[in-house]
Order: structure tokens, then C-alpha cells, then sequence
């Protein structure tokens, strides 16, 4: 499912920088018609899909700003594309992932295991995230606080014109990026009243 969902966002590139590829197969590029529902869930992407090369960040965070589709929607997921390295052994330890608004006020925190990283293998972690409003614009920043030991290499994508990426932690500093790259890191997007009824 994971394939074909990735297959079907590939194949759907186009000028704008969302689309759905969750759930149903189905895929928003704006030539939806009114009488289509409007998709459960929306994933929201700046990379390709092919990676480029990797970083790893001592000190700092891996942060990438969206545009949310018009409307009210939460963020429920984020997913990363990485491959942990140092120890064979993952450390018993989490790392952060961040929802913030554009100026990098956290508007949501969670913690994941680190051993979600397969070392030396790489693969699209998601890490699910409670349900969290965000507004026009908004950052998802991935913080590995790595050392020689242990740390996560996160893939970027050097296909973009223009970067939405920088290197950051929230609360401590936001940073350009070199290059015109994009982290590999991508934002679940549901609809409000989606979200309220599945907790029902
Ligand atoms: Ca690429």
C-alpha cells in the first residue's frame, strides 16, 4: 500500500505543492469538481521522492515549512525519510518532532523512539502527532540531537527551486540551509471536522 500510495504521489507531480496521497487513492490537483468528496487526508510535500543526499545536524533540527490547502485542517502525521547511524544499537531515547507556526512557535511536541530508524537502512518513519491545528503556514521540525555515537541521517532533495527547508530548533535558533535543498520530511493533513469525528 505504502508503494502504491508513493507511486501515486509521483505520478501526480504537478504545479502545486500538496496533494493527497493518503487513504483513498485519490489525488487532488485541483481539477477536482464539486460533486468528488473531498479527501480524507492530504499530504503535503516539497520533495521528489528521490533523495539527493543526507545530513545529519549536531546541535540543530531538520525544519521544513508548508502551506496548509485552504480551510481548517490538522496536522496528524509527519513522516521522514531517514537511516540511523553510530551504534548498532539505537539508543533508548526519543527524538523530537515539532509543529510550529512560521515564526517557530511550538504549537505541538512529541517524542518517538529512536529505534524507529533502522541503522544503515533507509525508510519513511511516520510518527503520528496528536491532532494540530495550524495555521496558513507552518513548520515541521525533526530534532535528532545526534552525536558521533548515534544520530539519524535525514535525506534531502536537490530537485527544488526554491528551498523551504533551514536547520533550526525551536526556542534556540532558525538557520538557512546551503543550497537550493529540501529535507525529505512531509506533513499529514486532515480536515477539522474529519479529525473531531474520528475522535468521537
Ligand atoms: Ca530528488
Amino acid at each position: 500500500m505504502i508503494r502504491y500510495t508513493l507511486t501515486v504521489c509521483l505520478a501526480a507531480t504537478s504545479a502545486v505543492a500538496w496533494m493527497a496521497c493518503a487513504g483513498a487513492p485519490t489525488v487532488s490537483n485541483g481539477a477536482r469538481t464539486t460533486a468528488d468528496p473531498p479527501p480524507r487526508v492530504v499530504t503535503l510535500k516539497h520533495d521528489d521522492g528521490t533523495m539527493e543526499g543526507k545530513r545529519s545536524i549536531a546541535g540543530s533540527g531538520h525544519a521544513v515549512l508548508f502551506d496548509r490547502p485552504a480551510g481548517e485542517w490538522d496536522v496528524t502525521r509527519v513522516q521522514v525519510y531517514g537511516s540511523r547511524y553510530g551504534h548498532p544499537q539505537p539508543p533508548d531515547e526519543d527524538f523530537s518532532v515539532y509543529i510550529a507556526d512560521a515564526d517557530m512557535n511550538v504549537l505541538a511536541q512529541v517524542g518517538a523512539p529512536y529505534s524507529r530508524f533502522a541503522r544503515g537502512e533507509w525508510a519513511w518513519v511516520l510518527v503520528d502527532v496528536p491532532a494540530t491545528p495550524v495555521p496558513e503556514q507552518f513548520y515541521v521540525c525533526a530534532a535528532f540531537d545526534p552525536e558521533r555515537t548515534k544520530g539519524v541521517y535525514v535525506g534531502y532533495d536537490e530537485d527544488a527551486t526554491q528551498t523551504h527547508s533551514k536547520r533550526a530548533l525551536p526556542g534556540s535558533h532558525v538557520a538557512d540551509v546551503k543550497g537550493k535543498i529540501d529535507w525529505m520530511i512531509r506533513a499529514v493533513v486532515t480536515p477539522r471536522a474529519t479529525a473531531a469525528a474520528a475522535t468521537d
